[in-house]
């Protein structure tokens, strides 16, 4: 039972507490090791092997406070990653455990059906309270790929996360890894058994499980780490003593501090290219520590350890890998991939419709209008203002009418404050009981928006039904299309509840993660913005029947089976532009695919270029949207509205390829927006690159993220690259080229061996995606290529699940033939016709060209053919 939630600090009172010895009481119970054999034994631990046996901020750390947890202390000289004792949560620690700092023994080990189980038992307390002195693991081989661990205690049920991982029948054949434990202390060591590589080893620290803190620490196979969000920082993450943490946190993006979304997953290269993955499946509030070894150190205050490890052995099935435990992301709606207009301060419906007709005006791409909470009638859910607002129904029509489509804010808290009997949403929600409690049982009241607020308990199926209630009545007054989920951290403008905080051990725990703010229930947290994706997904499923549209600011794993997610309020400067970058990729690798920033900032004003800029690259994320100031194409001069317009155009012609990617992402947790690292393991130089990105496998992005440049400087993996635009190619032998990059153009690059299919371009994804198909494929050296295409009515739910749907595979081969395979077909396909191709990289005129055998006329110029002719694929 999820349901008894309490809104304060950490204040989550469904947990077990074995609390509290105090803290002082326990240090002095420590028996202190003398100093002679001490150091030298501490001597032998280089730096970068160093954990910390210290973490708590804030605490001047000195040789008798470290002494006293029997643990080294070595001050580091500051010129060595500068670190003075009080912040050196960024450098090397100067007080860190022994080799022999004490941990658990494993006493027992008895094989089950899906590998081991054991017991560990630890001979004495540590110095947090709550030691939990005998623990059980369980060891299950649930794929060839995929170990799965959990470290329980047996003797009380701690908090689970509650998302469900498909079950494994049974036990892996063929495992790629091999297990080894160590007894004493115990130790799980997991190697990858055909090359032997490393990639976990929890003997180099000691492991905790204490009843608010659970900590263990394992060797990396490489500094080569990325993932673990939700934080702002470059795609490769820093081991250069990095803390990161981990806790659902509404603050504008900035490095060093955590953000909306929580994702305690990481992917590791090894050496020769290969890579492997690990997910620790838990919700606390927790920090994960990389340090130079390379190392890193998993530190939770709750829930149990619960993790898995993902043998790839490539990046990409890493990631599908990690998907199939957390689930696929949804198939989006086909309007999900168009461009999405939005801003805080339209102030009213007409202003928003000005903005609306502007834009049809200029014939500017234009799938979907937002509106932010300034809709809302005094930022009340579920009402509109009657005033400003008040053709919003009108305006909403007019959008349907011309196949465009409407999503709207919500706020999960609920107004607290209106007359009885006038607010329904709160009334109902009392009355049904789904709103969080405090510790007394009453509604916990907070504040946002709309002053006083309660929020309901998305934990609860009650709440569900009563938010679908909400939504299908609001939907009879505004048909929206799509939901728009923000300050779901959930996020509040006073500290726990408008009557403070209660004093607990969930309140204050023995150890805070360090760049937690805003702590809350101690086990739900994290989970909320996932819960009410789920939720709001659900409901607009039946209100519509169709496939939801939910974009979501907080994020869990598995939300990608439920929402998209925006990177929140980033700001209208350069720095934002490129880590926007990382940010897509990053929940890319998160089974989030639908995912970008927004376009031109969201803080501040954008000058006109950046603005410019940051529409290209945003026709390039996989959500694109406009946020905020007034920064929409119409709003700057002729020239940056036309270049912005251009760059939809072209994200709009390449519909077709995008919506497949999807569909492979649905289909196989691929991910959209790629690393050029997936694609190009076995190339160092890839590994840190994210100022360009794929898509798929085969379309390089270059964005220019710097003002006043009109070239752009971008790496080339090895092989043949063709320009987008013109078909000229080029050979790289991996090199970093410069390329010309006037204000008005997006560099992009076919890879060799693809073929891309799109669209011309038009209005909105409804009228474009009944255009005949344009193919471009990029032939290779030896005059092949391949691509396929995924089709169907764009909006039905499931239509994969229901073979409702056209699945095409085209390649070409030999001098020069083009074959289209239809692997599966329905109705849809009757409408779907390809017209012309460009084939790139031809090097001879050729005699002839083929189509599915018919003979087709062509024109050859500049190693290009390009022929027209009509196909159609049923
Ligand atoms: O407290 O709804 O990130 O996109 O415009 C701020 C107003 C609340 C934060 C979102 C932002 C949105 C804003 N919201």
């Amino acid at each position: 039972n999820l349901v008894n939630v309490s809104y304060c600090r950490n204040g989550f009172k469904n947990v077990n507490i074995v609390m509290l010895l105090m803290h002082n009481l326990l240090r002095a119970e420590v028996n202190r090791i003398p100093s002679s054999s001490h150091k030298e034994a501490c001597n032998v631990i280089s730096e970068p092997w160093r954990f910390d046996c210290y973490p708590e901020r804030g605490v001047v750390v000195t040789q008798e406070l470290c002494e006293a947890r029997n643990c080294c202390f070595i001050p580091t000289s500051s010129a060595s990653t500068s670190a003075p004792s009080q912040s050196r949560k960024n450098g090397i620690p100067w007080c860190f455990y022994p080799l022999d700092f004490p941990s658990y023994s494993l006493v027992s080990l008895n094989e089950t059906s899906m590998g081991v189980k054991g017991t560990l038992v630890k001979g004495g307390t540590t110095y947090y309270p709550g030691d939990i002195l005998t623990v059980e693991m369980e060891i299950c081989h649930e794929t060839d790929t995929r170990l799965h661990v959990r470290i329980t205690d047996p003797s009380s049920s701690r908090y689970e996360v509650p998302i469900s991982v498909p079950a494994a029948a049974k036990k892996a054949e063929n495992p790629e890894y091999l297990v080894e434990l160590t007894k004493q202390p115990f130790g799980l060591i997991v190697r990858r058994r055909s090359t032997g590589a490393v990639l976990l080893n929890t003997t180099v620290a000691p492991l905790f499980y204490t009843d608010q803190f659970l900590q263990f620490s394992t060797s990396l196979a490489s500094p080569y780490i990325y993932g673990l969000g939700e934080h702002r920082s470059t795609f490769l993450h820093d081991v250069r003593w990095n803390t990161l943490t981990m806790w659902a946190r509404d603050v504008p993006p900035m490095e060093q501090t955590n953000l909306y979304g929580v994702h305690p997953f990481y992917l590791t290269m090894e050496a020769g290219g290969t890579a492997h993955g690990f997910f620790l499946l838990n919700s606390n509030a927790m920090d994960v520590v990389l340090q130079p070894a390379p190392a890193l150190t998993w530190r939770t205050i709750g829930g149990i350890l619960d993790f898995y490890v993902f043998l790839g052995p490539d990046p990409g099935s890493v990631v599908e890998q990690y998907v199939d435990v957390i689930g696929r992301p949804a198939m989006p709606i086909y309007w999900a991939l168009g461009y999405h207009l939005c801003r805080w301060g339209y102030n009213s419906s007409d202003s928003t419709w000005e903005v609306v007709k502007s834009l049809r005006n200029y014939g500017i791409p234009h799938d979907t209008q937002w509106n932010d909470i300034d809709y809302m009638d005094q930022f009340k859910d579920f009402t509109f203002d009657p005033t400003n607002f008040d053709s919003l129904p009108d305006l909403v029509r007019d959008l349907h009418a011309h196949n465009q489509t409407y999503v709207i804010m919500l706020d999960p808290a609920i107004s607290s404050t209106q007359p009885k009997g006038s607010y329904w949403p709160f009334d109902e929600g009392l009355k049904r009981g789904v709103f969080m409690k405090d510790a007394e049982g009453k509604p916990l009241i907070g504040k946002v928006w709309p002053g006083q607020t309660a929020f309901p308990d998305f934990s609860d199926e009650v709440t569900h039904e009563w938010w679908f209630d909400n939504l299908r009545k609001f939907h009879e007054k505004v048909p929206f299309d799509g939901l728009w989920i923000d300050m779901n951290e959930p996020s509040n403008f006073v500290d726990g509840s408008m009557n403070g905080c209660p004093t607990n051990s969930l309140e204050n725990p023995p150890y805070t993660p360090v760049q937690q703010k805003q702590s809350t229930h101690y086990n739900l947290h994290s989970l909320y913005g996932l819960m009410e994706a789920k939720a709001s997904a659900s409901a607009l499923k039946r209100i519509l029947s169709k496939r939801p549209f939910v974009i979501s600011r907080s994020s869990f794993p598995s939300q990608g089976l439920y929402s998209g997610h925006w990177l929140g309020d980033n700001r209208s400067q350069w720095k934002d532009l490129y880590t926007s970058i990382t940010g897509i990729l990053t929940f890319n690798l998160f089974g989030i695919p639908l995912v970008g920033a927004d376009i031109c900032g969201f803080s501040e004003e954008p000058q006109e270029e950046l603005c410019v800029r940051w529409t290209q690259l945003g026709a390039f994320y996989p959500f694109t949207r406009n946020h905020n100031t007034p920064q929409d194409p119409t709003a700057f001069s002729p020239l940056a509205r036309e270049a912005m317009k251009q760059a939809l155009l072209l994200r709009y012609s390449l519909f077709p390829f995008l919506y497949t990617l999807f569909h492979h992402a649905h289909l196989h947790g691929h991910t959209v927006a790629r690393p050029l690292m997936f694609e190009f393991p076995g190339d160092v130089k890839t590994y840190g690159i994210d100022k360009q990105f794929l898509w798929g496998r085969s379309l390089l992005v270059t964005p220019v993220l710097e003002p006043g440049v009109d070239f752009v400087g971008g790496y080339f993996p090895p092989g043949l690259w063709f320009d987008y635009f013109t078909g000229d190619s080029v050979r790289s032998k991996g090199e970093e080229l410069r390329l010309d990059a006037p204000l008005d153009k997006i560099n992009l690059h076919l890879r060799e061996g693809s073929i891309t299919p799109t669209q011309a371009p038009n209005l909105t994804l409804w009228i474009s995606s009944g255009q005949p198909l344009h193919l471009v494929s990029a032939l290779s050296d030896d005059g092949s290529a391949s691509g396929d295409l995924f089709w169907d009515d764009g909006e039905s739910l499931d239509t994969y699940e229901t073979n409702q749907y056209t699945y095409i595979v085209f390649s070409v081969s030999q001098v020069l033939t083009m074959t289209s395979q239809v692997l599966h077909s329905s109705q849809e396909a009757s409408f779907l016709s390809v017209d012309s191709t460009s084939f790139y990289g031809v090097p001879e005129k050729p005699s002839r060209v083929l189509v599915n055998t018919r003979e087709v006329p062509f024109t050859y110029r500049d190693n290009q053919v390009k022929m027209r002719f009509m196909l159609q694929v049923h």
